[in-house]
């Protein structure tokens, strides 16, 4: 392909076989006349980090050297997925690999295949952050990615019985080739203890944070290539190790077993990532995790600012820290602490400091999503750091008083502590009132968040909040995702797309073109083939590559309304059985998501998903019409295979909740059409490839709201609507589990007892007729197509370095580092 120029490496003389040879030996004491898959695997992954490293070095003198202003993006989450390939791709050598591992015996694919996803996230905010990577390398700007290096990841979804059964992902069991290790520099994070006034010399007092407890953190840095260019920067991950004299006192007490185990269970603080995606834990280890790595990073970050020799008035004008969501938060209280308590700032001093560093990206409007922490559990964790906060709290609020601001109760609406039994920290207020800039990640969202939930915030500081829309990498997305399209593009328009995808609007006109068409339908059908051994090989189930493949894959969760699918599901079911001989669309309809693991409502539908797709795949007269399938354990790197082979995108949340949504950029991107409601992206994706080109329905955001406020009856849609109540009504008679009739009641009782939050019957008409329509304009493979190319034609806006430009010039004042010779 044109993105495999092999490159010279000024690093070493020896061929990449070679090196790969090398290392199969002596990294891995293997022998290489015939290493086993794994040892394979591993020798090439040495031999291309290899390359990378003397990059990453230049990289960073050059940083060094220019005095440039970084970006550091703190998040509790990244899911990069696996490495090789991207790897590969940016070093332009795919083709060199292949040839080199063929040599000893194996296919590129297969050692694809053999690495280990790094699932370090849960879900679209940990992929995003990990997009924002791909795009800040590529663009050359000076910035890191900050985060903990869990030992666990997102947990192993299993089905067993249709039920989600999870497993530990000890992903980096078998060591993984691309963590680096700073073993030797740990960093000493603080826990517990008590706040003491201490008097200096000129009999100021100030206050000091004394004894709890020391844990290390360790840095894990891995590689982040630009495309095509020397350019390499890093994320760098904290690992949690015992201190050395972590209790001491007990040790010396002869309790050495008990001063072990204490040392050991410190170590736990990095070992597994919350997969809590939405749902409210407020677990002390989660917030030990916050504080650890925030402690850690801002270390870190006023280290390298101490070698400038510059004064701290000045740290904004090279440093910009983003918080993605609220989980790093607390790194607004542990700044102020750092310039008052160890650097002897005064808060009127320190606190601008702090404003100008910091901004913040909120990625949802759902309630039990906004983190609150009671101050009970911040006040013993962080002792100081809950006095920073309460005095942070006391002055914002003095500054609403006197300007006759206290109307209508705001003072306790906009207070960083919510009061009740008990008092909580609001994180999101914490996050708001010590940034300069206030983010959403769509322009929908950003409007709610102006209009609605941050409202008061945003006319006590007008002008914070804004919008950067999101995006994806094409990288990963396309090029590495989907190579016969990424190849059928290159062929046409040239490469220049994959840095600047804007470009594919030269593929327009080619909509209209039979010929190109033609190669289109090909590329799509070989990746839906594709998808279809692979589904075959997880689950055992054959289907038709011929049929419209429509997908839902993401978290389960209510609000995105997987039960709404299902619904129609069921529809389409009952009309096949009530008339076995009317032509139907032949349909696949594929899942795939995990649920919480203690979010009971999110695993019952899957339960009831996989059920369905028993009874129907079963059934004789749906033969060859409709298949249902719910695939197992989603991630980065299933998505890669699913996203290029998809028809049809069904991105159906309740409008208004869905904050942007990736994966439908995704998919857009790879030719799929569209099914959406006016939420988050879908809105700015619609306006992109034009209404005629995408399927909207269902209420608007406003109209749900107001549905709301005026008393929402979903009876009255049961009552009006026939084919809704034959659907309902076979859930509740137990159809769907004839050993258990009772099995699926919550379903429906969440919908007809339970007030139906997300509205699922409200817009169950007007999905089923955008179907329909869905169904009818399959019919027409050269209609379809057409408009299909014209989805990946107008996707331009949302590459992740459109956003990422947005961020840098919009938010972190940065500019990209000159580039190097
Ligand atoms: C506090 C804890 C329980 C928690 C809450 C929420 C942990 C993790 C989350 C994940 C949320 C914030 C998330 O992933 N949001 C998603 O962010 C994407 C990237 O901006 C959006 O595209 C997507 O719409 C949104 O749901």
């Amino acid at each position: 392909g044109q993105h495999d120029k092999p490159e010279e490496c000024p690093l070493s003389a020896d061929t990449l076989e070679e090196d790969i040879a090398r290392h199969i030996r002596f990294t891995m004491g293997r022998d290489p006349a015939k290493p086993n898959r794994h040892a394979a695997f591993m020798g090439l992954a040495f031999a291309v980090r290899d390359r990378l490293m003397d990059r990453w070095i230049r990289t960073q003198r050059t940083q060094y050297d220019t005095l440039a202003k970084r970006v550091y993006f703190l998040s509790l989450e990244f899911l990069p997925g696996r490495f090789l390939m991207n790897y590969l791709i940016s070093l332009k050598m795919v083709d060199e690999a292949r040839r080199a591992v063929e040599a000893i015996g194996y296919d590129l694919e297969e050692l694809e295949e053999e690495e280990w996803d790094a699932g370090l996230g849960n879900g679209g905010l940990g992929r995003l952050a990990s997009c924002y990577m791909d795009s800040l390398a590529c663009l050359d700007f000076p910035g890191y990615g900050y985060g903990i290096f869990y030992d666990y990841g997102i947990f192993h979804q299993i089905v067993q019985d249709g039920w989600q059964r999870e497993q530990c992902d000890n992903w980096v069991r078998r060591g993984t080739p691309w963590e680096i290790r700073r073993g030797e520099y740990l960093i000493p994070v603080q826990f517990y203890g008590r706040t003491e006034a201490v008097t200096d010399a000129a009999g100021r007092t100030g206050y000091r944070w004394v004894g709890g407890e020391v844990v290390m953190a360790m840095a894990c840095d891995i590689l982040v290539p630009g495309y095509g260019d020397d350019f390499v920067t890093n994320m760098r991950l904290w690992r949690a190790q015992s201190s050395r004299e972590f209790d001491l006192e007990e040790f010396n007490q002869g309790d050495y077993i008990g001063a072990v185990e204490a040392k050991v269970q410190s170590e736990t603080i990095s070992s597994v990532l919350y997969p809590s995606d939405e749902v409210e834990q407020g677990r002390e280890l989660r917030l030990k995790q916050q504080y650890f790595f925030v402690a850690a990073t801002l270390s870190d970050i006023l280290r390298r600012y101490k070698k400038l020799d510059r004064d701290f008035s000045e740290l904004p004008d090279f440093v910009a820290i983003q918080l993605n969501d609220t989980h790093p938060a607390i790194a607004i209280p542990e700044l102020m602490r750092l310039l008052m308590d160890e650097e002897g700032l005064t808060w009127e001093t320190a606190w601008p400091i702090c404003e100008k560093t910091f901004a913040y990206t909120n990625h949802t409007v759902l309630p039990e999503a906004l983190e609150t922490w009671p101050v009970d559990l911040i006040g013993r964790l962080l002792p100081r750091h809950m006095d920073i906060i309460f005095e942070i709290n006391r002055r914002f609020l003095s500054t609403l008083a006197p300007i006759g601001k206290t109307a209508d109760a705001l003072l306790p609406r906009v207070s960083l502590i919510a009061e009740g039994s008990q008092q909580r920290v609001r994180m999101a207020h914490l996050a708001i009132v010590g940034s300069h800039t206030v983010n959403g990640v769509a322009a929908l969202h950003s409007k709610i968040l102006k209009e609605s939930l941050f409202k008061d915030f945003d006319t006590l500081f007008p002008g914070r909040l804004t919008n950067v829309t999101n995006g994806i990498t094409p990288r990963r997305w396309l090029a590495q995702a989907n190579p016969s399209l990424a190849q059928l593009i290159d062929d046409t328009i040239g490469p220049g797309w994959i840095t600047d995808l804007k470009r594919l609007r030269e593929l327009e006109p080619l909509a209209d073109d039979a010929d190109f068409r033609h190669r289109w339908i090909s590329v799509k059908k070989k990746n839906k083939k594709r998808l279809s051994r692979y589904i075959l090989r997880k689950i055992g189930l054959g289907v038709d590559p011929d049929t419209l493949f429509s997908v839902q894959v993401k978290r389960i969760h209510e609000y995105k309304r997987q039960l709404l699918n299902v619904l129609h599901v069921i529809a389409l079911y009952h009309r096949i059985k009530a008339d076995p001989a009317a032509p139907v669309v032949p349909r696949t309809v594929i899942f795939a998501g995990k649920a919480a693991p203690a979010y009971h409502q999110a695993k019952r539908i899957i339960k009831l998903i996989n059920s369905v797709a028993a009874k129907t795949n079963n059934d004789p007269d749906v033969q060859g019409k409709l298949r249902v399938l719910f695939l197992p354990n989603y991630c980065v790197s299933q998505a890669e295979k699913i996203v290029p082979a998809v028809d049809l995108s069904e991105q159906i949340s309740t409008a208004g909740l869905e904050a942007s949504g990736t994966g439908n950029m995704k998919m857009s991107l790879n030719g799929a059409l569209t099914i959406g409601t006016l939420d988050g992206a879908n809105i700015e994706i619609m306006e992109e490839v034009g209404k005629e080109n995408i399927f909207i329905f269902g209420l608007t955001a406003r109209q749900v709201t107001d549905l709301r406020n005026n008393g929402y009856n979903p009876w009255s849609y049961y009552e009006n609507d026939a084919e809704l109540r034959r659907v309902l009504d076979s859930i509740s008679r137990g159809d769907f589990s004839p050993t258990d009739p009772g099995l699926f009641a919550p379903v429906v009782e969440s919908l007809l007892h339970k007030g139906d939050y997300y509205m699922l019957l409200a817009d169950f008409r007007a999905y089923v007729k955008a179907q329909e329509a869905v169904g009818e304009l399959f019919l027409d493979q050269q209609e379809w197509t057409r408009r299909s190319i014209l989805n990946t034609a107008r996707m331009g806006k949302f590459s992740s370095d459109r956003s990422v430009m947005e961020y840098a010039e919009n938010i972190w004042g940065l500019k990209p580092l000159p580039k190097i010779e």
